[in-house]
């Protein structure tokens, strides 16, 4: 592939709600683009973008992958993103190094949980999108009914440049309502259409649109608003001029239609990407931050320093690690080195590659403004910010969501423990919404995701890549303790055995924190009553005995501790001294100020036909749901509900059999509330019993 300048490249990540067909149309930018010589099919298993063991067996999407395509003299660079809220990392990165977004809302479901949450994402990145409304071709498909779906469910204005002609079976084609004309598409799956006249049915409904189109393509420019009133027209030209600074400056969403699996509307897709669509130097320079605190722009141009984002990170036992990153600024040669400024190493690498899914193309050199990888990295995980030598400039992290479901593992053949250990901390260079702790009472490694799919999939992926087998044992739930009530005390540490002593003595108010946090510590010493240099101590004592807990071992959330007063001794006091009169007047003042036990609450979003609601509603409020709301969507009514963690830690198995397979559900962490006392007393009993 050619060097390409800056102005040509297009980088984009394929956002939808999960199954709406991201994966199939990202094949078909392959095909169109000459990358392949065959259509991938999800259902089939061979396609180039749904690789990993997992994503061909379930047939979906549990990673991004990328292709870099050429079209049209211009480099795309898809990045394909996965739809389950479970793989949500992924699309943040995507999303974060992408200068613009492709959202694919599917004709039959519209726009859904997902679509919102990421469209939302897009947004807040300040990311120009348009969209294809897919599945055309699929029963009860409705264009209009999506496009209005995306106008009040995403609060966006969509401005349709096509309209479908036909639609389910009879679905053929599409009228271009910027050339008006219609594109008859072959069904040999070439992506090749006729372009004839619009069918005279059409017409007026096409001219209508059209008259819709070029107005807003007016808007997008003074000098085109103009020339609309003046003439009432625009050239083909000037309303690709005007929709493209529409879409810009994020006011409109150009609108296209497909059936991306029969390969129609794709290329026209293709063509808007790299004509509507914002290159790298129209997104502008990115500001990092050097080693001194100060800003640096980070400029998308090839004479510039090197600076590049890692985006991803594929481990793989064989092959070695390949690590994916978009270049800010500045040049890339093979057979170079780099400096990771985020973790404070030199790296070295041999080739550079552009990527088409599993396949790898070696480039000379990349330039600002592409994606690319490099295998074999040492340090470098998702998310550091790579630079030449001698800069220290790092940009802002993405941020992940907590998990909200964790599980015990362990290995099913004993003496596994250590080669579990060593895979899981290679699936955790890959996958940053990953967690895994260890459980030093039960002395286990717990494993902690964004929902089942995703500790499944983490599960399958160690026995897939790595060959070690594990055992999911149930999780437990991340209790938090807190205090409603506010009380002082004085805690004196004082001991006289001969030689030095010790001597700390500290007056403490302990009184919840209404905004949350962990703990606002204050200091109110006055006069050096208690000496500067042990008031650290004095916050340390009280951080450890929080996080050690005081009720029943979990960790304590929200509380403010001020230090107004205490005494020293010239001597004796110490920092030691101070830190355990601390952490013992918070233990002692935390159980006299109405010690309560919070637990996790998740938003739990269930989608299910209209014949299961009420089992499913029932079930819910059995396990101490709040039912929040219940919206129709397609043919299927999502119930919203607020749900404790621990009633639901096993809910997906429990939902398969409750619907006969057929509801599905998002969930998500919200916030911590008060377990109820009488749960609580069996919670502490149980922790008291575990550690006697
Ligand atoms: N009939 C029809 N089926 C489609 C179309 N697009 C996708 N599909 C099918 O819909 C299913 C999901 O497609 P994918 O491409 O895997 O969807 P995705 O958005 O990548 O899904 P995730 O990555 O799992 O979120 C597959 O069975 C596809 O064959 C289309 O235009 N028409
Ligand atoms: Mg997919």
């Amino acid at each position: 592939m050619k060097l390409i300048q800056v102005d040509k490249i297009r980088n984009v990540a394929i956002i939808a709600h999960g199954g709406a067909g991201k994966t199939s149309l990202a094949e078909a930018f392959l095909f169109n683009a000459g990358a392949t010589n065959r259509l991938g099919k999800v259902e089939e298993g061979n396609t180039v973008m749904d690789f990993l063991p997992e994503e061909v067996s379930k047939h979906i999407s549990t990673s991004s992958a990328t292709a870099s395509l050429e079209w049209d003299g211009h480099q795309i660079n898809v990045v394909d993103t996965p739809g389950y809220q479970d793989f949500i990392a992924d699309s943040l990165f995507a999303l974060r190094i992408c200068d613009c977004a492709l959202l694919v809302v599917s004709a039959v479901s519209g726009v859904q949980v997902q679509t919102e949450r990421l469209w939302k994402i897009a947004r807040e990145n300040d990311l120009p999108g348009m969209t294809i409304i897919n599945k055309m071709d699929r029963e009860r498909a409705n264009f209009h009914k999506a496009v209005e779906e995306m106008r009040t469910g995403l609060q966006t204005n969509p401005v349709p440049v096509q309209l479908p002609i036909g639609a389910e079976a009879s679905f053929r084609g599409l009228v271009d309502l910027i050339s008006m004309k219609a594109c008859i598409y072959k069904t040999d799956g070439s992506g090749d259409f006729e372009v004839q006249d619009i069918p005279d049915e059409m017409l007026s409904e096409a001219n209508e649109q059209h008259e819709k189109l070029v107005e807003s393509a007016a808007e997008g420019e003074d000098e085109l608003v103009e020339k609309y009133l003046e003439s009432g027209e625009l050239t083909q030209e000037e309303i690709l001029r005007g929709l493209r600074a529409g879409a810009l400056a994020g006011d409109i969403v150009p609108v296209f239609c497909g059936a991306v699996t029969l390969n129609i509307g794709a290329k026209k897709l293709m063509d808007g990407l790299t004509s509507m669509m914002p290159s790298p130097a129209d997104r502008g320079a990115l500001t990092g931050t050097d080693a001194e605190g100060r800003e640096v722009e980070l400029k998308p141009s090839p004479g510039e320093p090197f600076a590049a984002f890692v985006y991803k990170t594929l481990a793989d036992p064989y092959a070695g690690k390949l690590t994916m990153f978009k270049v800010l600024s500045g040049t890339l040669k093979a057979d170079s080195g780099f400096y990771n400024a985020s973790r404070e190493t030199k790296e070295r690498f041999g080739n550079i590659f552009l990527v088409q899914g599993k396949k790898q193309l070696p480039v000379q050199e990349v330039t600002a403004g592409q994606v690319a990888a490099v295998a074999k990295l040492k340090e470098t995980k998702t998310g550091d910010t790579l630079v030449k030598e001698g800069s220290s400039i790092i940009l802002p992290p993405v941020e992940i969501p907590e998990p909200a479901l964790s599980y015990a593992i362990v290995p099913k053949s004993k003496g596994d423990e250590e080669k579990v250990s060593a895979a899981l901390s290679r699936l955790l260079e890959e996958d940053p919404s990953l967690k895994v702790s260890r459980d030093d009472e039960t002395k286990q490694n717990v494993l902690s995701g964004m929902g089942q799919i995703h500790i499944e999939v983490t599960v399958d992926r160690l026995k897939e890549k790595f060959g070690v087998e594990v055992g999911m044992e149930v999780p437990k739930v991340p209790y938090r303790e807190t205090i409603k009530g506010k009380t002082q005390l004085q805690s004196r540490y004082k001991k006289q055995s001969g030689g030095r002593g010790q001597y700390g003595d500290i007056w403490l108010d302990i009184e919840p924190l209404p905004g949350g946090g962990d703990l606002e510590f204050v200091n109110k010493i006055v006069g050096g009553v208690v000496p500067r240099q042990y008031i650290p101590a004095v916050e340390k004592g009280i951080r450890e005995a929080m996080a050690e807990g005081v009720l029943a071992g979990y960790s304590v959330t929200d509380v403010k501790v001020t230090l107004f007063d205490g005494s020293y001794h010239s001597v004796d006091s110490s920092e030691m001294a101070f830190k355990i009169a601390a952490s013992m007047g918070f233990k002692k003042g935390f159980m006299d100020a109405k010690p309560v036990l919070l637990e996790p609450i998740v938003n739990l979003e269930v989608s299910v036909p209209d014949d299961f609601m009420g089992a499913v509603i029932g079930d819910l409020n059995s396990r101490r749901g709040k039912v929040v709301g219940m919206d129709p969507l397609g043919d299927v009514q999502v119930v919203k509900a607020q749900v404790p963690l621990s009633e639901i830690l096993t809910y997906a198995p429990d939902l398969r059999s409750m619907t006969e397979g057929r509801g599905s559900f998002t969930m998500g962490f919200s916030h911590y509330e008060e377990v109820p006392a009488h749960l609580a007393e069996k919670i502490v009993e149980d922790s008291k019993k575990a550690t006697s």
